[in-house]
């Protein structure tokens, strides 16, 4: 049984009549899930911290010019419990949730909690999407087999990923940190990757928001690890690597998404770990979630 958090502590603080499941089209699923961290923690209270910053956020979308929560309704599901549940045991829980919500056609939003988790929303969206692509924000490839002896590490989500997933429907961006054997795998196996790097040198070409979008198919899946932007807007996550993307950049690839007609289909907000007395990363994030929602819903489906 899917069950909603109480009106007003939900995402937006919005009341029931917007934010029943029923009647929602947008569902958020909160997955605080912490197990495999290797450098700071807190990952686990990124979703509540998400939830609580959104009510500072406006119900009102400049660029769209409406209230979207209002028109589509948005649904937070209370948090997932994991118990003592780790690993496989821990991701076919949200597996589950996110599938429920998506057979009764919801949109859904998924809050991490570590990168982990995000082979289950993942795997859910590939069954209703098997057109899929992936894009992956993120400083890290993500793409060991395994980090620190686990095979369910944040640092092997990506890897993951690969053994269900057509490597050349995965484009990254934002990565400068990996390892060889990782940067070895991305070109063997064809994933579309826009290094920081890269971007800086003009690697790919003049504009490279078009060039990354043009990788994409029509249907996309987006997994978002803050830990993409640059540390001095998102000093809140487990390893922050300097040089990272701006808020603006996220921003513009969703807008190139939309300019070129493609839908994102779902999406998940992973890796913030709050600091005490840092407020700014939480409601970045909140706004994040909701201007995703804004850019998923700008062509009317
Ligand atoms: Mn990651």
């Amino acid at each position: 049984m899917i069950k909603t958090i109480k009106e007003f502590e939900n995402f937006l603080s919005i009341e029931d009549k917007y934010s029943n499941l029923i009647d929602s089209t947008i569902a958020i699923v909160q997955a605080p899930y912490e197990h495999t961290v290797s450098y700071g923690e807190g990952a686990m209270l990124g979703p509540k911290a998400i939830i609580e910053a959104s009510w500072q956020v406006e119900f009102y979308d400049e660029e769209f010019d409406r209230e979207l929560c209002f028109e589509k309704g948005i649904a937070t599901i209370e948090p997932i419990e994991f118990g003592d549940k780790i690993d496989a045991d821990a991701l076919q829980l949200i597996y589950q949730q996110v599938s429920d919500l998506l057979n009764s056609n919801k949109f859904v939003v998924t809050l991490g909690g570590e990168h982990t988790i995000s082979t289950a929303p993942i795997q859910a969206h590939y069954v209703k999407y098997p057109d899929m692509s992936i894009l992956q924000f993120d400083a890290h490839s993500d793409l060991r087999d395994t980090y620190q002896d686990s095979k369910y590490s944040h640092a092997s989500i990506m890897a993951r990923v690969c053994e269900f997933f057509p490597t050349n429907k995965i484009t990254q961006v934002g990565i400068r940190a990996q390892c060889i054997e990782e940067s070895k795998f991305i070109k063997e196996h064809q994933i579309n990757t826009f290094y920081a790097s890269g971007i800086r040198i003009g690697k790919y070409g003049q504009n490279w928001i078009k060039e990354l979008v043009n990788t994409l198919g029509s249907e996309i899946y987006i997994t978002f690890d803050v830990d993409a932007f640059d540390p001095s807007i998102m000093p809140t996550t487990g390893t922050p690597e300097p040089d990272g993307l701006s808020y603006r950049n996220a921003l513009e690839i969703f807008r190139e998404i939309c300019n070129q007609g493609k839908k994102i289909i779902g999406f998940d907000v992973v890796e913030l770990a709050p600091i005490e007395g840092i407020n700014h990363t939480n409601l970045t994030c909140a706004r994040l979630v909701y201007k995703m929602l804004n850019y998923a819903f700008s062509i009317n489906k």
